[in-house]
């Protein structure tokens, strides 16, 4: 096995969040719908389900990403990660530290960590994470808030301290294909930073359409990269 990290591309971050589909939606199908819609990178989000379900919805999570080669993060659990043998973890700031994580995950693992302030992320930065998730950039309903909206200004400020970093940066928190072209534009750095991706869970999972709900997105964000 070699430490490099493969490439992962961040430009469309779906978080799942089972509990969002419409009525009689089934759940594997619209992530499958979504990533042929454009998502680049996954995280299994499972606020609700005990352990033996979330393991279950992972495995099953995994062979659709695999088949699409698109990475595949597990929100919070470790075990669960090592499990299934994802690609990394998406970790809060009241999870486990960074650097235990990267002790029992193996070498080339990716790790995210949910960045609030810039204090969080000039920690994230000395942690040496793969990528941050900043935010919130906007209020939403898909989660309980802990922490302010920081509007496409303050996220900015969050990016300034990636300058010159190689941790990469994706926003969240309210982002839909009405907004993605604000946020991408409006959220860049004093030295010009930008964001390498938008996580998104509410404007795809519960839509009826995932793929196009993804595509409008996806589009979005590469006519920004093509075009900063
Ligand atoms: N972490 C911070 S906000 C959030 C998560 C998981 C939910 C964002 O959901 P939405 O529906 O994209 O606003
Ligand atoms: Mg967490």
């Amino acid at each position: 096995m070699t430490d490099k990290k493969p490439p992962v591309d961040y430009s469309l971050y779906l978080v799942t969040a089972r509990d969002l589909l419409p009525e009689g939606k089934d759940y594997l199908e619209s992530l499958e719908e979504s990533i042929r819609g454009g998502v680049t990178l996954v995280q299994i989000r499972e606020k609700h389900a005990d352990t033996a379900e979330f393991l279950s919805v992972a495995q099953a999570s995994k062979e659709i990403c695999r088949r699409h080669n698109v990475p595949i993060l597990i929100n919070d659990r470790i075990d669960i990660a090592l499990a299934i043998g994802a690609d990394g973890v998406h970790l809060g700031q009241t999870d486990m530290p960074v650097e235990v994580a990267r002790r029992l995950l193996p070498p080339n693992a990716i790790i995210g960590m949910t960045c609030n302030t810039v204090e969080h992320v000039k920690k994230a930065v000395e942690d040496a994470v793969d990528y941050v998730g900043v935010g919130p950039v906007w209020s939403t309903q898909t989660k309980k808030l802990t922490s302010p909206v920081v509007g496409v200004r303050g996220i900015g400020a969050l990016l300034e301290v990636l300058d010159g970093t190689a941790v990469k940066a994706v926003a969240i928190a309210g982002i839909k294909s009405t907004n993605a072209l604000h946020c991408i534009h409006g959220a860049v750095s004093a030295y010009g930073r930008s964001l390498d991706g938008l996580a998104v869970v509410s404007d795809i999972v519960a839509s009826r359409d995932p793929y196009n709900a993804a595509k409008r997105i996806a589009t979005i964000v590469q006519a920004f990269k093509a075009n900063p």
